[in-house]
């Protein structure tokens, strides 16, 4: 009878533990930089009342980051770092994959995690530019690559789905707790509005390579760091985008473009808001919400007009920063963290709070501590590369206030360095940003020192350090290139012949 009692007291618990379960609703979009969210930058003119509002009842993380890309499409090895908990060179796309990847990683990426641990698993989002076989192990999976911008179509589609999948479930007996990945294709270009959203930014869908967009006082102001043109080639191909492909855009960086597609931009966020908006309620409307953390985050960032640059291609904080958002149990409403994150630490942080033990392959940090109010960090210094183009391209690393951004590329023709105080010069502005013909345009007043400080001798013992820090974390991540000022410990670059005729130069 004991025993009995026992076997019926354990399964009770196990019951219990079950009930109790988190749900998550992991969301992300496709090309967003948080700089053009209010919650980032108050003076935004986008609305976004359900970003904010998970923002109102959860945690804004103010140091997220992607680790970067060896590819110019920023996206694929962006979801890859997601899906699977890996470092960039770590990848199984990665140039150097059979020496630092185990065969089979997608058997250890996040849908096929949460299977095992009795989740209910469900994607949408884009099919393309991601990772494919870890996508195909989502038990639904419903991805779209549709950039329309009106309903049924677009970023509308995406969400019905998810309250499809909600329906499906609130029909059926299924208390199993769930993972939905819910992907939106948007703001990535081509960024096609609705009508009513493009109206109130704006803006119009232009479509048209020989003309310019007609002006209008409503669309959203030039960025206070904008330039007509980047000051220098930041080691792209010849032909390779800086998006000069996007549609409505093209080649040109002038005023009126720039504020078009930043109109565009802003009614695509906005129409994405509005379908978050739809799934929250039905989350709520279920009384589901309360038990589902949701995670609000892009792929990466992106410049629209900043330093002179359209693309995602980049390591300004712009581009290599990502908006990040948790709302859930246990999480204090309104709080506010550095938090130090990589996307690539979300398959841990997402095991720890499931109560799932994280695959020995991811190498991501578990910022569930954060979550939970006991730190506000994870870690000291962060490290990110592009490296899309010529090679071995941009590297970047932050430590507190500081940041060094190192740009070696086009066959040894670009050798730059820049050093930022982000808490001075968060923007950072550089020579080109005090030009009165570039004040005139943007409205901003930039204070004399903010500036790149690279070359300021009053900030060599800090550039020294940085550069310092920048080689270690690069030997510590496997990076296969050095820089031109680095010693080369050896490597054999991979697939790397403009690097080896550059070295051949006298
Ligand atoms: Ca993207």
């Amino acid at each position: 009878m004991i025993v009995a009692l026992n076997a019926l007291a354990h399964q009770t618990a196990a019951a219990e533990t079950k009930a109790a379960r988190r749900n998550i609703l992991f969301i992300i979009t496709d090309d967003q930089s948080p700089l053009d969210l209010k919650i980032y930058n108050s003076s935004s003119q986008l609305q976004t009342p359900n970003i904010d509002r998970i923002a109102r009842e959860g945690m804004v993380f103010d140091e997220a980051y992607h680790m970067g890309a060896f590819v110019s499409a920023v996206c694929t090895p962006s979801r890859h770092m997601i899906k699977c908990g890996r470092t960039l060179w770590h990848l199984p796309i990665a140039p150097e994959a059979s020496q630092y990847c185990p065969s089979n990683l997608e058997q250890v990426t996040i849908a096929a995690v949460f299977n095992r641990g009795e989740y209910d698993t469900m994607r949408t989002g884009k099919p393309g530019n991601s990772y494919e076989a870890a996508n195909r192990l989502f038990t639904v999976r419903k991805d779209s690559a549709g950039r329309s911008g009106v309903a049924p179509e677009g970023s509308a589609w995406h969400a019905d789905r998810v309250l499809e999948y909600l329906e499906q479930r609130a029909a059926s007996t299924d208390r199993d707790p769930f993972l939905i990945y819910c992907g939106f294709s948007h703001p990535h270009d081509p960024r096609n509005g609705t009508p009513e959203l493009l109206a109130k930014y704006g803006a119009t869908n232009h479509d048209d390579p020989n003309t310019l967009p007609a002006s209008n006082p409503k669309q959203p102001p030039l960025p206070m760091n904008y330039l007509p043109a980047h000051p220098f080639n930041t080691t792209l191909l010849p032909d390779q985008r800086d998006e000069t492909k996007v549609s409505g855009v093209w080649k040109n960086r002038d005023e009126g473009t720039i504020r078009n597609e930043r109109g565009r931009y802003f009614a695509c966020c906005e129409n994405i808001d509005i379908q978050i908006g739809r799934v929250l309620q039905k989350l709520e409307s279920m009384g589901e919400l309360d038990n589902t953390y949701v995670f609000y985050t892009s792929d990466h960032g992106i410049a629209i007009g900043r330093h002179g640059l359209q693309g995602k291609q980049n390591l300004y904080q712009h581009s290599w920063r990502v908006p990040f958002l948790v709302k859930g149990p246990g999480i204090k409403p309104g709080s506010r963290v550095p938090g130090n994150i990589y996307l690539l630490d979300c398959l841990a942080t997402l095991c720890d709070i499931a109560g799932i033990s994280p695959p020995q392959t991811s190498e991501g940090i578990s910022f569930k501590p954060i979550l939970s109010g006991q730190r506000e960090s994870i870690r000291d210094v962060l490290y990110g590369v592009h490296c899309g183009g010529t090679k071995p391209g941009m590297r970047c690393v932050k430590k507190g206030d500081w940041k060094l951004i190192k740009y070696d590329g086009d066959r040894g023709a670009v050798h730059q360095t820049q050093l930022f105080n982000l808490a001075e010069n968060p923007d950072e502005l550089v020579q080109e940003h005090h030009d009165p013909q570039v004040t005139v345009l943007t409205g901003a007043t930039p204070q004399k020192h903010q500036l790149n400080l690279a070359m300021d001798p009053q900030y060599s013992d800090k550039l020294k350090e940085m550069e310092a820090l920048l080689l270690s974390e690069m030997r510590r991540l496997h990076d296969p290139w050095r820089l031109w000022d680095q010693p080369d410990d050896g490597l054999t670059p991979p697939n790397d012949p403009a690097k080896k005729a550059a070295t051949k130069r006298p």
